[in-house]
Order: C-alpha cells, then sequence, then structure tokens
C-alpha cells in the first residue's frame, strides 16, 4: 500500500518560491513512510502512544514540511518562522517524528526511542519548552486550533506594527475530528473567520474515527460548510495525495481569509487489519501488524534504522528556509536600530523596566495626592491609563463586557480586519477562546494580552488558563465582579468557589487587591510574572483607599502585609483579601473598643505569600492566639493560614439576589460577625 506516488508534485512550489527546481531524488511516500515507521516503532517500544494519527496524517505532513512551512531547524526560535500547531497532541509521534527527520538537534533518535519515559524531551503530548520545535502544548483538544488563532492575531498585529519585511509568517494547524467537536473550535473559528486571518491554515485530518468507533456513531457535521459560513475558504482533498494537498496548500498562500483543507485520510495508513479503524488510534499496533504494515508499505528496514538517502531527503527539507532565514537576518539588520531593539525586546519578552517603573510610579503619586474610593475595576481602567502607553506589547480585551470589566482604556483602538494596530480584541461572547487566543499571542511572543471578563465565568476558561500555567506563559485575565459583591444579578454571576478553583492550579497567581493601590501593584507583579499566567479578581462595589504607598516598593510582592496593627502584643490576627480587608479593618476597630489587640493581614496573593521564606511568611502570619480569615468565597485553601482550627468568615453556599449590603448582612460577613467570633474564641 503506497500513497499516490508523486516525486514531482514537490516542484512547482518550490520553483514559486526561488528554491531548487529539481525533482526530489527519494519519492514522496517513502518519505512520508519514515514518519509512518518511526511512530510506530516508537509507540511499541514504548508501549503506549497513538500511532494511528501520524500514520494517517503522514502524506500530509509530508508535503507541509517538505514543500511549504517556513523554518530552521537550525533557529527553532527564528521570530519569523512559520508556526505549526499539531492540535490533536495525542498524536505526538508525528511532531517527534518530524523535528527528528528534518534535523533539530535535540530531538535525537534516543530521546525518539525513550518515547513517553521519565525525563525525555518526547513526552506522551507535546510540551511547549520539551523539545524545540513544540510551539504550543496540546492533549485536551481544541486547544491548539484556539492557540493558532492567538498566533496568527500576533502575527498580524506585530506586522502592523513593525512591517511587513520582519513579520510575514503563516500559522498551520494539523486537526482531528476531536479538535473541532470540542466546543473551543467554533469559537476559535469564528474569531478567526471575523478577523480574516489569511495566513491561518488548519489541515484537518478527516479521518472520521475517534475512539469509540466511527465519527458516524456521534457527528453529522459537514465541516466545510461549517467553517465556510464562519468566513473561511475550505475545501476537500485526498490526503494521501501530495499534489491534491501541495495545490491545495498553494492555493492557501494567496487566501483573503482563513484556509481549512479537509484531508480525507486513512486513520493508521498501512496497517494492514487496523487501517481506518479506531483499533489504530491509542495503542500499540503489535508485532505482526507492524510487521505487516512495513510489508504493505515497502519499507524494508529495522525499526529505529533509516537509509541515508531518506534521512538526508528530510535533512534538506529541513535545511530549505536557510536562504529565507539569511534574507530575513538582513531585513532586520537594515531597520533602524531603534526599531530593531524594540521588535527583539518585544519578542524576548522582556519589558520596558522604567517605563513601567515609572507609570506604577504616577499611578501612585496620583493616588497619595488624591485618595480614590473607587471599585478595583475601576482601579484597574485607571493604573491601565499609564500602563497601556508605557507598555506596547499589552493588547487588552473582553467578552463582550468591556464596559463592565473596564478594561479599555480611552485612547486604546481595537482590532479588526481591516487593521491590526489596534491594541484591543473585542473577543464578543467567547471567554473560552479568549484565553486559547490569548496563550497563543504569548507563545508567538511580541504580546502580553490581558482579557476582561466576570470571575464566574473563569470556569469557562480554566481549561486554557491551566494550559497558560503548565507552560509557564504570561497572560493576565482580569476578571471582575468578584463575589456576591456584585449584588443584584444573583447567585448565578457570584462566584463562591471560584477563587479557591484557580488557587488550586499550580503555577498560577491569583490576585485579590484590596483597593486601587493594591490594583495597581497587582498589575505590576503580574506584568513582571514572565513565566507564569495571573488572574486579577476585581470588584464591582467601591472600596475606600486603605493601603499605605510606599513609591519605591511593592508591599504586595510579599503576597500579604500588615495593614492595620495592633495596639499592643496582638490576641486577634485578621487576614483578609479584596473588598473584605476594609471589613475585616472595622471588625479590628469593635474589638479594640472591646479592649481586645488585633491586626489586620492584608493578602492580596496567596501564592506569593505561600512561596516566601518560612521565616517571612511565619513573621506576617504572627502567633496571635486567635486567627481569622474573612473572604465572600468559601474557606477551601484557607486552612493553609488560618490553621484548621482557625475562624472562617465567609460563604459556605451560593449567594442571592439583591443589593450587596443586605448580602453581607444575610451571609454574615459583617464587622461585626468578626468581632463577635474572635471574642467568643477568646473567652
Ligand atoms: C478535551 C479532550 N477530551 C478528550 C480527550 C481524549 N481523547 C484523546 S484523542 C480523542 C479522540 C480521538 O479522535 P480524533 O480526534 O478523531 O483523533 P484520531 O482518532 O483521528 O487520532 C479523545 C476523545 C482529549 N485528549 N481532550
Amino acid at each position: 500500500m503506497n500513497a499516490k506516488a508523486s516525486s514531482t508534485a514537490a516542484v512547482t512550489p518550490l520553483e514559486r518560491r526561488g528554491q531548487p527546481a529539481a525533482a526530489p531524488a527519494v519519492a514522496h511516500a517513502q518519505m512520508a513512510n519514515a514518519i509512518r515507521a518511526l511512530a510506530m516503532d516508537a509507540v511499541e517500544q514504548a508501549k503506549s502512544g497513538h500511532p494511528g494519527l501520524p500514520m494517517g496524517a503522514a502524506d500530509v505532513a509530508t508535503v507541509l514540511f517538505t514543500q511549504f512551512l517556513k523554518f530552521d531547524p537550525a533557529d527553532p526560535a527564528w521570530p519569523d518562522r512559520d508556526r505549526f500547531v499539531l492540535s490533536a497532541g495525542h498524536g505526538s509521534m508525528l511532531i517527534y517524528a518530524l523535528l527528528y527527520l528534518t534535523g533539530y538537534e535535540a530531538v535525537t533518535l534516543d530521546e525518539i526511542k525513550r518515547f513517553r519515559q521519565l525525563g525525555s524531551i518526547t513526552a506522551g503530548h507535546p510540551e511547549r519548552g520539551h523539545a524545540p520545535g513544540i510551539e504550543t502544548t496540546t492533549g485536551p483538544l481544541g486547544q491548539g486550533i484556539a492557540n493558532a488563532v492567538g498566533m496568527a492575531i500576533a502575527e498580524r498585529h506585530m506586522a502592523a506594527v513593525f512591517g511587513e519585511s520582519i513579520v510575514d509568517h503563516k500559522t498551520y494547524v494539523l486537526a482531528s475530528d476531536g479538535d473541532l467537536m470540542e466546543g473551543i473550535s467554533q469559537e476559535a473559528i469564528a474569531l478567526a473567520g471575523h478577523l480574516k486571518l489569511n495566513k491561518l491554515i488548519v489541515l484537518f485530518d478527516d479521518n472520521g474515527i475517534s475512539i469509540d468507533g466511527a465519527l458516524s456513531l456521534s457527528d453529522s457535521t459537514d465541516q466545510v460548510k461549517r467553517f465556510e459560513a464562519s468566513g473561511w475558504a475550505a475545501s476537500r482533498v485526498d490526503g494521501h495525495d501530495p499534489a491534491a494537498i501541495a495545490a491545495a496548500l498553494e492555493k492557501a498562500q494567496t487566501s483573503d481569509r482563513p484556509v481549512m483543507i479537509a484531508c480525507k485520510t486513512t486513520i493508521g495508513f498501512g496497517a494492514p487489519t487496523k487501517a481506518g479503524k479506531s483499533s489504530s488510534h491509542g495503542s500499540p499496533l503489535g508485532a505482526d501488524e507492524i510487521k505487516g504494515a512495513r510489508a504493505a508499505l515497502g519499507w524494508n528496514y529495522a525499526p529505529f534504522e533509516f537509509p541515508a538517502d531518506i534521512l538526508s531527503a528530510w535533512r534538506e527539507a529541513g535545511a530549505r528556509s536557510q536562504s529565507a532565514h539569511a534574507g530575513w537576518n538582513t531585513k532586520l539588520a537594515a531597520l533602524d536600530t531603534a526599531k530593531r531593539a524594540e521588535f527583539t525586546r518585544r519578542m524576548k519578552g522582556e519589558l520596558p523596566a522604567k517605563a513601567l517603573a515609572d507609570a506604577v510610579r504616577a499611578v501612585k503619586e496620583s493616588l497619595a495626592a488624591t485618595p480614590k474610593e473607587i471599585a478595583t475595576r475601576t482601579a484597574c481602567e485607571f493604573a491601565l491609563e499609564s500602563l497601556i502607553p508605557a507598555l506596547p506589547e499589552m493588547i487588552g480585551g473582553s467578552a463582550d463586557l468591556t464596559g463592565s470589566n473596564n478594561t479599555r482604556t480611552k485612547s486604546m483602538k481595537a482590532m479588526s480586519a481591516a487593521d491590526f494596530s489596534g491594541r484591543f480584541i473585542h473577543y464578543g461572547i467567547r471567554e473560552h477562546g479568549m484565553a486559547a487566543a490569548m496563550n497563543g499571542m504569548t507563545l508567538h511572543g511580541g504580546i502580553i494580552p490581558y482579557s476582561g471578563t466576570f470571575l464566574v465565568f473563569s470556569d469557562y476558561c480554566r481549561p486554557s488558563i491551566r494550559l497558560a500555567a503548565l507552560m509557564g506563559e504570561r497572560v493576565i485575565h482580569i476578571m471582575t465582579h468578584d463575589s456576591i459583591g456584585l449584588g443584584e444579578d444573583g447567585p448565578t454571576h457570584q462566584p463562591v468557589e471560584h477563587l479557591a478553583a484557580l488557587r488550586a492550579i499550580p503555577n498560577l497567581l491569583v490576585f485579590r487587591p484590596c483597593d486601587a493601590v493594591e490594583t495597581v501593584e497587582c498589575w505590576q507583579l503580574a506584568l513582571e510574572a514572565k513565566n507564569r499566567p495571573s488572574v486579577l479578581a476585581l470588584t464591582r462595589q467601591n472600596l475606600p483607599q486603605l493601603s499605605p504607598i510606599t513609591l519605591d516598593s511593592n508591599r504586595c510582592a510579599a503576597g500579604a502585609y500588615e495593614i492595620a496593627a495592633a495596639e499592643g502584643k496582638a490576641q486577634v490576627s485578621i487576614f483578609a483579601t479584596g473588598s473584605e480587608v476594609v471589613v475585616a479593618v472595622e471588625g479590628k476597630k469593635l474589638l479594640a473598643a472591646k479592649g481586645i489587640a488585633a491586626r489586620v493581614v492584608s493578602i492580596p496573593c496567596f501564592e506569593l505569600l505561600l512561596e516566601a521564606p518560612q521565616a517571612a511568611r511565619r513573621a506576617l502570619i504572627g502567633d496571635a492566639p486567635v486567627k481569622i480569615g474573612v473572604e465572600a468565597a468559601v474557606r477551601q485553601g484557607w486552612d493553609a493560614i488560618i490553621g484548621s482550627d482557625g475562624i472562617f468568615v465567609g460563604m459556605n453556599s451560593f449567594g442571592a439576589s439583591a443589593p450587596f449590603k443586605e448580602l453581607y448582612k444575610k451571609f454574615g460577613i459583617t464587622a461585626e460577625a468578626i468581632a463577635e467570633a474572635a471574642m467568643k474564641k477568646l473567652s
């Protein structure tokens, strides 16, 4: 069994790109078979993995990597490379095979032999940062295609800012049935179509098979019509016909809209009894089946053995873009010095340290001169008025709650298909797509994206936030209406468990500032956290300015600090976050009136406090006999601070629909409740 043999299909597109037009010495089919062999042998050796997708998509990937993709294995971080996203991360052996065959030095045969083993760079699903050439971590289906939309947005924005002479690349995606069935894909596809991201090209591995069996068990969508309805150019090709694949890709190069090519493939192509069946999807084929596949494919080599001509044809494919890369280097060098430095700074993700420090200082000076009693969402907008001009890499947005989230400053222009220089994205009501696109923007480089939605809808973003945390990517989520304090919209909109749920994600910073001063400090910390995502949970209701202002330091950096000291030795320590800090301060006053010394510690960021050196953490937590935590949310997570015998004043149910002051009374989150609980414990 061979793919429709075509050793010359490569010539036309190569010629058009000014590259050698010589017919490849090695037939396409054997190059694709090298991927198939590597995939089935590595999965067999690991005794786990997914051979079906790499074997089925090998022809598509071979055409893409040998004729179209602009990349340079010698410099995987080349800013103007085309991005390739394997959205169907379970087919990880496809990308590992491609990276090895095209000559990424770190991806050795030994690493491939250690597929899925501890410490190898060839993890079960492709993980960003493990092997070079992996543009994003994929595995949760749908995320990759949605990341790719963000990458394509980033490319257009950076091109608008720095010019197409140095930013001019495409984003290719290989997506499976599962990717397209996940709801997030619709958000991503709709956004891409709306923005006319014409340099985004999705290759759909249209094999009609998923784990349970034939796709017809659960889906009847006409994917071509679906993409077309969302503003894409879409077509169907035989995914085993290299000439047809190349022709479709060639046409895609000049599209005026994003392109989807449904490539009809056979999962497990070459496997004698399992091809076309779900049995080839996610388990080793077995020795007999592999033997049969070798015979059917005409692949007469031992496992992990490649004849020199096939390997060298692949390595030549890997070297295809060297001259394009050299040309790009020349164009970068020709750029105006300041522009070049700015481009390089942004792509490295380095902050303009002085501009940021000055912007933060200006906000604090203003708050020192004229304290503000405002909601922290409004304080966020106030901070952004200074930060946005100072940090051109910040790209804001909102999932259709712009006026409520306060994430758009007066000067910000909206990004559109007609003008990608805008720095504000109307994501539409697509929280999940927004969060995933933001990951893609950060991964692309040059951009620090921030979002806007309600905290309760962090649930709708969670899978993407988790991946940002896993990858160590700086994306910043502004999530307002952060408690029952939002009032009348009621329990559907009132987050209760969300802070705890977000704090459970490793490597994520969850900030909950108590006033305008903490808000700008938390913004600074989120921006400076280069390898971590952040959530800023902000209020709808106004809060008094309580924090002392330190112009040259950031009190929130310790995660917590004493905002009100006890008169004498503290008998009570009250810990609070966000809007409950003022409640805690009032509680302290009631206790003082009864002669009980209490201190209040504001905790704008649990993670930073809990990561602080033990001595600093202990000093902040202190040894008062009574410890009280106050937060209009569930207790989970608080015991790390107040201990299991600490008192918690917060929520243990869903909220209710009413003006916010009534809700605080109803749920007992009051100064009186704090004072009473403390006195009871002391008595
Ligand atoms: C969000 C999510 N849900 C479920 C899974 C588990 N899973 C892995 S592959 C797959 C479906 C496989 O079908 P398809 O996407 O068509 O891939 P193929 O069988 O063609 O390899 C599923 C359900 C996952 N990886 N991500």
